[in-house]
């Protein structure tokens, strides 16, 4: 299982790795890998993980929640 998120804010490796690591600290969060230049984080999920879940993590990492696009 997968999902796309789309992110503003992140500019830099650094903000790519604050987001990796709030989501990659969600249960059923296998991996996660995000995208300054692409404006997105793409999660392997290896369960069912809440949307809202998904969306508190970036926002908590300091970043802009815009929506899933996958
Ligand atoms: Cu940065």
């Amino acid at each position: 299982m997968q999902r796309t998120i789309e992110i503003h804010g992140m500019s830099c490796g650094h903000c790519e790795g604050r987001v990796k690591k709030e989501l990659e600290a969600i249960p059923g969060v296998e991996s996660a890998e995000a995208s300054a230049e692409d404006e997105k984080a793409v999660v392997k999920l290896s369960k069912d993980v809440d949307e809202e879940k998904l969306k508190a993590a970036v926002k908590e990492a300091g970043y802009e929640f815009v929506k899933f696009t996958e």
